[in-house]
This record gives C-alpha cells, structure tokens and sequence, in this order.
C-alpha cells in the first residue's frame, strides 16, 4: 500500500446490503453508501431535510455544542433557494483573473519557502497557511487576519482533546460576533459588510442570518481543503511523472483536480434527517432518523466509476460527488477548485521531486468503517527544478 493511498473501507457493505450504522451519540445514521442511493436521497429534499434542529444533520452531531443554524446548508426549501441566490455571485469570484492571481501568489510563496527548507510538516507548515491566506480572497478581508485563523488550527468545532469542542467553536462564535460588530460600524467590500447589506423576503438580512453564511464558510471549508491540499502533495510525492506530465499538459489540470478530489472526498458524508417513515436501498428507515449521503463510498462505486480505487488523472466520464449533489452542493467548490488548479500548476512548474520522510494517518473512527481522511502530520522534503 502506498504512503498516499486512501483505501475504500465501504466497498464490501457497498456490494452487499448499500448501506451501515454509526450509533453517534444514541441519534444512530443510516449510512449510504452507492452512487445511485446518495443521489436520489440528495434529490428528496422533502422526506430528506437539512432543516432540522441546528447541528444535528452533521456527523458526528453538533446539536450538544452550537445552535446557530449554518446558512444555506442546515435550510430546506424554499428558504434555501433565496438564501444561495444572495450568495452564487459573491461565491464565484474566485473565476476572476485578479483572483487568480492573488491565489497564484499566495501559493507560490509557500512553495518557494518549502523549497528553501530542509524539510517542512505540511498540514501545520504549508496547507493550513495555504487555507487560511486563500480564505482572505474569498471574504474579500486584509491578508493579515489569516494570522488569527492559522492559530485556530485544523478544525474549528473539533480538537485534538475532543472529537466535539464547544470551547473551540466559542472562539470562532465570538470573533465572528465581533467582525459583524465592525462590518456594522462601518461598512466595507468584504463578505459580511456584502450580507449585512443585502434583502432577503423584502427585510435587511439579521445579524443571526449573517453569522450563520459566516461559520458555514470558517468551517465548512477548513479541514476539506486542508485534506485535500495535503493529500494532494503527499500524492505527487509518490507519483513524480504525475506532476511532470501536468507540467507538459497543463491543460490535463482541470481533470486532475476532479479526479483528486473524487479519490480524496475530503468530506467522508453527510446526514438528513427522514421526515416520514420511508424506504432506502430496501432498507426501512423511520421518520425522525437520520440517514447520510457518503460522498466518499458513493465516489468509489464500480457500478460508474472504472477501476475506482484508482487515481486515473484525465478520467473523462467523472460525476463524482465529493461537492455534494442538488440544491446543496458546495458553494465553496470554485474556491476549492482554484486553489487546488493553482497549486497543481505551480507544484508542476517548480517542484521536481517531494519525498515523505514521516508521517502519521488521520483515520476517521465511524464504527463499523475507518475511513483515512489524509494524514495528522507529514513530514516532506522538496526538490526544486
Ligand atoms: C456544501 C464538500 C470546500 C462552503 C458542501 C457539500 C459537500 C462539500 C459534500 C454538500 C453538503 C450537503 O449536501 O449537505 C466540500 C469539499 C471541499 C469544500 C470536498 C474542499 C475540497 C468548501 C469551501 C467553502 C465551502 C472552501 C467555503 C469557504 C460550503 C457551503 C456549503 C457546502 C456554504 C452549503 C451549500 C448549501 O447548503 O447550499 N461542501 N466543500 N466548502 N460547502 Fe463545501
Ligand atoms: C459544517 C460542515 C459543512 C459543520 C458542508 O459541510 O462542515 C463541518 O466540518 C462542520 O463541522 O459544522 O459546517
């Protein structure tokens, strides 16, 4: 087994029944686990709600811990359908050339910096940097403010101590308190001045509605894009040739991400709660209970995906559904996507080879699956051109 390999530990529960159980604190998930189970799920957003009680469609639940409701994601419709419509435009900057090249920018030092060095941690020394900076572009915010953000390490609602960690989340609560405050006092180009200005039903959205878009874009797209960044990097160090044919077809670029990002899924799933008593996958779930998509089993079903446990860079056919799929499918995706398009092109260009000196796996504990989501550290030396 390679070093950078992420193996699939849904497959044979896949075959043979399509889906499995987490208790998760007494509120047990009925998992799936195929393609064609998590779409048509993901379709159903009326017997399959988002809404519920804030937290309690993730896992593991957030319901002990938080009750702000996060916006759009924990809102069916049609509430859900006007919030994204304020946000869709705001979410697609990352297309814009000024855009761009900030990110190249970004990602270019940080290259440059490990390639001086004589090995570097990647998750602490180069992803979470790499996150946090990207994030000053989306929130339209001053660089600097990802100093305070690289503090908080990996995830903001969970911690080394604690798998959930309302200490943890109460400091990213009260600085987005604080921020909105700010906007308020005095407003600006950036994200939360854009939402404090903007209607929804003919009314000024509220503080509250602002702090939900605000903690769904802090956390929502921290530890995904760490994940993949890292694993991205560790993946390149074992397949050198990789990053040298996406040198020489750099328009191979677009495909690789996809193809990355199916194989990664850096989001392993995500939960519903069943509105009526209901059948999935032949399998009777009640109304009440949860359910959740699992992007990541669904990405490596061989009913579409050839050969799937395979990293196949320019696979033509790929609907994976590691953004999600229907009305909630990830805003942050043309973020997430550029930043790793750049990375990817600027790895290509500089880098000649990456070794991995060290490291140690982060495996996902959902009882009856472990599921490797990337690495708690990796220590790499690069090679430069
Ligand atoms: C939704 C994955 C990065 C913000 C989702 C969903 C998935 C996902 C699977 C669907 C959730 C559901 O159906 O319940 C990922 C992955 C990422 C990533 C794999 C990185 C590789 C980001 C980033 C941001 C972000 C960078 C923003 C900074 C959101 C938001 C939603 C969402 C706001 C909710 C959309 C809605 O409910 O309409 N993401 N995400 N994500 N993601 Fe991401
Ligand atoms: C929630 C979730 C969003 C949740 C689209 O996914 O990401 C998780 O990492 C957070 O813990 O609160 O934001």
């Amino acid at each position: 087994m390679k070093k950078s390999a992420l193996p699939d530990p849904f497959a044979q529960a896949r075959e043979a029944k399509g889906y499995g159980t987490v208790e998760d604190q007494n509120d047990p998930v009925t998992m799936l686990l195929r393609l064609k189970d998590v779409r048509k799920t993901a379709k159903d957003t009326k017997t399959f709600q988002s809404g519920a009680v804030p937290g309690r469609i993730v896992v593991p639940s957030e319901v002990s811990i938080r009750d702000t409701r996060q916006i759009p994601f924990e809102v069916d419709p049609p509430m859900h359908g006007e919030y994204r419509a304020l946000l869709e435009d705001w979410f697609k900057r990352p297309e814009q050339p000024t855009y761009r090249e900030s990110l190249e920018e970004i990602i270019t030092e940080l290259v440059d910096e490990a390639l001086q060095m004589d090995s570097l941690e990647v998750m602490e020394q180069f992803a979470l940097k790499l996150q946090s900076r990207a994030l000053t572009l989306l929130l339209n915010i001053p660089y600097e403010e990802s100093e305070i953000w690289i503090d908080w390490g990996m995830h903001v609602f969970r911690s080394e101590e604690s798998a959930l960690d309302g200490s943890k989340a109460a400091i990213l609560y009260d600085y987005i308190d604080e921020q909105i405050d700010k906007a308020i006092a005095s407003l600006g180009d950036d994200l939360y001045s854009t939402l404090l200005r903007s209607e929804i039903e003919g009314r000024k959205m509220t503080k509250e509605e602002v702090k939900g878009v605000m903690i769904l874009t802090f956390a929502g797209g921290r530890d995904t894009v760490i994940n993949a960044v890292t694993n991205s990097i560790a993946y390149f160090a074992e397949h050198p040739e990789s990053l040298a044919r996406l040198d020489a077809e750099p328009e191979m670029t677009t495909h690789a991400v996809e193809e990355l990002v199916r194989y990664f899924s850096p989001l392993t799933h995500m939960g519903r709660v069943v509105t009526e008593d209901t059948q999935v996958c032949e399998h009777a779930v009640k109304a009440d209970s949860r359910v959740s998509l699992c992007w990541a089993s669904a990405n490596r079903d061989a009913s579409t995906f050839e050969n799937p446990n395979e990293v196949i860079l320019d696979r033509k056919m790929n609907p994976h559904v590691a953004f999600g799929f229907g009305i909630h499918k990830c805003l942050g995706a043309t973020h997430a996507r550029q930043v790793l398009r750049t990375l990817l092109a600027v790895l290509a260009a500089k880098v000649k080879k990456i070794e991995i000196l060290d490291y140690k796996e982060n495996i996902e504990d959902w009882e009856e699956f472990q599921r490797k989501v990337g690495y708690d550290s990796i220590r790499v030396r690069f090679e430069g051109k």
